[in-house]
């Protein structure tokens, strides 16, 4: 029996009284003896903590049926192992997805709680930069629905993505002590401890049979603790585990085995160790070899596979079936120390031959890869990968070797491809290419929109591509429809179910029936009261902060990712700018009444990206000012963008801007969230978008800007940006505008760097697209004003989104890839009851 069955069988009996009564007197259970609170003293996060905990423990048999699933004889288990999981909170989504949401709204509301408020309290854990982060997350959520077996393997940042502050325009860094109001969700597990080596030496040896063999004799170890966070699907059994891990000191303070005597030495080490798992990394513009960074990456990657190994080991002898009972995916290079790590556990542990340990390794892990940026490729210097991994080091030569001797014999004479192909990049200083790790040490690689991974098999590993035809497939990224639909958009979810059931919550495809009503008036004017009112929710709340009078009418054009440049929120600026001049050079001039919505994070030590956030603040400051504007034109920077803050965005926005540079956007998940939540795209023909303007129809998608093929021809050819700063009055406005200071009460230095950026490099043809995305958005702004139009275009988006779930993701890789099946997990230890006086018993 499924829970939804559940629910509805006490439901029958007393019109549900009853299960709403459990929860309120959980509730008042927890706050009591969980928190120690009586009413007198309850702040709202011991209120969220006793709710949260009431949730919890309404999951937690599921979850312990499903752990303990995981471990049998006949289960294949996926795990993905990512440096980030960016879960957004997780009340809500619970909720949700274990059909508990409207009872528990009923029950809050009985026991004098507000559940909106609760669930605004909830501090999100930001243990991911961006969509590497939250496609982990999806994926996560869309493993547990169709009810495959599955762990996301990732560390337990203490400190994770920073909060934003916006002080006098710029960007204020705030770290992020996300554990502090304490977290309901995690279980610690002690005893599933491992423990994990750092530099020291090798040493060989001869072993009782006389072989030779390699001893790693670390000179440190931390030790890894689990922290489970359980991850249900939507309205199943299977609740599956999110394992993060955190690091800790072997022994604390034990004289004997540290310096004998030295205190302060002994503390210094247990700092050394628990500061592994301190902090995660921003992303930068470029890649940054930090060593703590790798200890990270191999940090968790060990602990995990000996998670795995155990978990093999409890039902079988040896490690020769390994990959028939686990999966693991590599998300982007951060766990490639994987491929040796694996080795190492086999060769030096278990003894097996380098051959077999092979053919386990390459058959157990994949990859998949999510930037087409060469200076994002990760590589090591081989001193500091030696210093703190010397016997990985020794088995990357030897995998290399290899490698470089298939290579040779394939291609004889090809000197040059034997120096691409080279996990070892031999270049001044010598490195370690993870890509090349990656490529080469896993049984099948991907990339995650068509285009990108045609852009991957055609360049960026083309080598690879070319000796091992057909090892390079693609699975198009996807979202969940469970957060960024059900939970996130009330409105469309109950508009939605009222027009054809609630089956798309599962089955996106269904989406397809609301076609029908895309020329039906009642509909359609239902369709445009949800958005109507989902932007009056924000002009009520977010933007009245700011003092900024919004008209919900306006067109609400958004723009909410990492700051980067090859984003381009530069050149939405441009277009913001080319308006603003023709209403100062013609106050009356005709223009759709716009707000332009920002959002999004810049990497601390990202020069531009933080001078852009400045920019859009300073211009902001300037047009919402500006009288002769009269309100037409409004920008707005939400501060702090992150899953919370996307729940409220997708909902308003009517535009979308996807407006990177043809060729670098790997494949964006945001594209797909707007355009689930009726927002028509305006974007290049990069990453996803192209398959999203396929789904939807060129006709509903709002196309500009050179393709990938012109964008390479151009740099080629030598491209001049100030050609066009010479031959586009409106630009050349636009540009004089930004270098007269205008912007920055008459300071001509503070966005220099923008203008000559522009005009002397622009990496990313701002100048080259800028008169055809100009063009293009004045066809948006001619649509938006045809209401029926866009409205109808707005419901061809929805309708045609089924292939954007990470539901469909998910299935590619278990089809594709993993070669896993669902596994329902069969309840075979029962509840206790509440106030239950027994342990767990099994079930009969
Ligand atoms: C990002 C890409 C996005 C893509 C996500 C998820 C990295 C390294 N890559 O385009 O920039 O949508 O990965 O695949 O964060």
């Amino acid at each position: 029996m499924d829970h939804s069955e559940r629910g509805k069988k006490t439901k029958k009996k007393d019109n549900g009284n009853e299960s709403i009564n459990k929860l309120k007197r959980a509730f008042a259970y927890n706050l009591f003896y969980k928190q120690g609170k009586t009413i007198r003293s309850a702040t709202l996060n011991d209120y969220y903590l006793a709710v949260a905990q009431t949730v919890r423990d309404r999951m937690q048999h599921l979850f312990i049926n499903s752990i303990e699933a995981l471990s049998e004889k006949e289960s294949k288990v996926v795990c993905y192992l990512s440096a980030e999981f960016l879960m957004g909170p997780h009340l809500g989504n619970n909720l949700i997805n274990l059909g508990l949401y409207d009872d528990v709204a009923r029950a809050t509301r009985e026991a004098g709680l507000d559940l909106r408020e609760i669930l605004n309290h909830e501090e999100e854990p930001g243990l991911g930069n961006g969509g590497l982060g939250r496609l982990a997350a999806c994926y996560l959520d869309s493993l547990a629905t169709l009810q495959i077996p599955a762990i996301g393997y990732g560390l337990r940042y203490e400190f994770g993505m920073f909060d934003q502050e916006i002080e006098d325009g710029w960007q204020k860094e705030i770290s992020d002590r996300w554990l502090r109001p304490g977290n309901p969700w995690e279980i610690k597990k002690l005893d599933l401890n491992c423990e994990v080596g750092f530099g020291g030496h090798t040493e060989t040896y001869n072993d009782e049979n006389g072989r030779q063999r390699v001893r790693w004799i670390p000179g440190r170890a931390v030790i890894g603790i689990p922290y489970d966070t359980p991850v249900p699907g939507y309205k199943v059994n299977t609740v599956n585990c999110l394992r993060l891990w955190s690091s800790e000191a072997p022994k604390s303070f034990d004289f004997e085995d540290f310096n004998v005597g030295d205190y302060f030495g002994a503390v210094e080490e247990k700092i050394a160790a628990e500061n592994i798992t301190k902090v995660l990394y921003p992303n930068d513009e470029r890649f940054k070899g930090k060593r703590l960074r790798l200890a990270q990456q191999y940090f968790f990657v060990s602990c995990s596979l000996q998670d795995m190994i155990r978990t093999h080991l409890l039902n079988n002898d040896r490690l020769d079936n390994f990959y028939d009972y686990f999966q693991a995916q590599l998300n982007d290079t951060h766990p490639a120390v994987a491929v040796p790590e694996l080795m190492r556990l086999l060769v030096d542990l278990y003894h097996y031959d380098w051959d077999s340990a092979w053919d386990i390794t390459c058959k157990t892990l994949c990859y998949t890869n999510h930037t087409l940026l060469p200076e994002a490729m990760e590589k090591w210097q081989l001193d500091l990968f030696k210093n703190l991994l010397p016997r990985h080091l020794e088995i990357i030569f030897e995998i290399n070797y290899h490698l470089l001797e298939a290579v040779k014999a394939k291609y004889p004479g090809d000197d040059s491809r034997v120096e691409r192909m080279s996990i070892i990049d031999e270049s001044d200083n010598r490195y370690i290419r993870m890509v090349n790790l990656a490529c080469f040490g896993s049984k099948a690689i991907n990339g995650v929109a068509a285009m990108h991974t045609d852009l991957l098999r055609r360049h960026t590993l083309k080598d690879f591509n070319q000796m091992y035809p057909g090892k390079i497939h693609n699975v198009t990224n996807g979202v969940t429809p469970r957060r960024w639909i059900a939970l996130s958009n009330p409105r469309l979810t109950r508009l939605l179910k009222e027009a054809i059931g609630e089956n798309w919550i599962t089955h996106l495809d269904d989406l397809k029936k609301i076609e029908k009503f895309a020329d039906d008036a009642a509909f359609k004017e239902a369709w445009r009261k949800v958005k109507e009112d989902n932007k009056k929710d924000v002009t009520g709340q977010a933007f009245q902060k700011n003092g900024i009078g919004i008209d919900p009418e306006a067109m609400f054009d958004v723009q909410v990712k990492r700051i980067h440049e090859y984003k381009r929120q530069h050149l939405n600026l441009l277009h913001i700018i080319t308006l603003y001049n023709r209403i100062k050079a013609n106050p009356n001039t005709d223009i759709t009444p716009r707000v332009f919505v920002f959002g999004g994070k810049a990497a601390p030590s990202y020069f531009m990206a933080k001078r852009i956030i400045k920019l859009i603040n300073s211009v902001a400051e300037v047009v919402n000012n500006d009288p002769d504007v009269q309100g037409r034109l409004k920008i707005f920077f939400v501060p702090n963008y992150n899953v919370k803050i996307g729940h409220i965005v997708y909902p308003m926005a009517d535009l979308s801007e996807q407006i990177s540079l043809a060729g670098m956007e790997a494949s964006g998940t945001g594209n797909m969230k707007f355009s689930m939540n009726g927002a028509l795209t305006i974007g290049t023909l990069d990453g996803a978008n192209v398959e999203i303007r396929n789904e939807v129809g060129a006709e509903n998608f709002f196309l500009f800007g050179m393709d990938e093929k012109s964008v390479h021809e151009k740099k080629i050819a030598g491209y001049r940006p100030e050609e066009y700063y010479k031959n586009n009055d409106e630009l050349r406005g636009v540009i004089d505008r930004l270098k007269s200071g205008h912007f920055a009460h008459g300071d001509r230095e503070l966005f220099k760097p923008i203008v000559d950026s522009l005009l002397y490099d622009d990496r990313y043809l701002c100048c080259a697209d800028y008169q055809d995305y100009v063009e293009c958005q004045a066809r948006v702004s001619r649509t938006f004003e045809d209401k029926d139009l866009w409205t109808r275009m707005s419901i061809l988006n929805v309708a045609r989104m089924g292939k954007f779930s990470s539901d469909r993701s998910v299935s590619d890789y278990c089809q594709k890839i993993w070669n896993v099946k669902p596994f329902p997990v069969k309840l075979k230890w029962q509840r206790v009851p509440e106030g239950g006086i027994v342990f767990p018993r099994p079930i009969k």
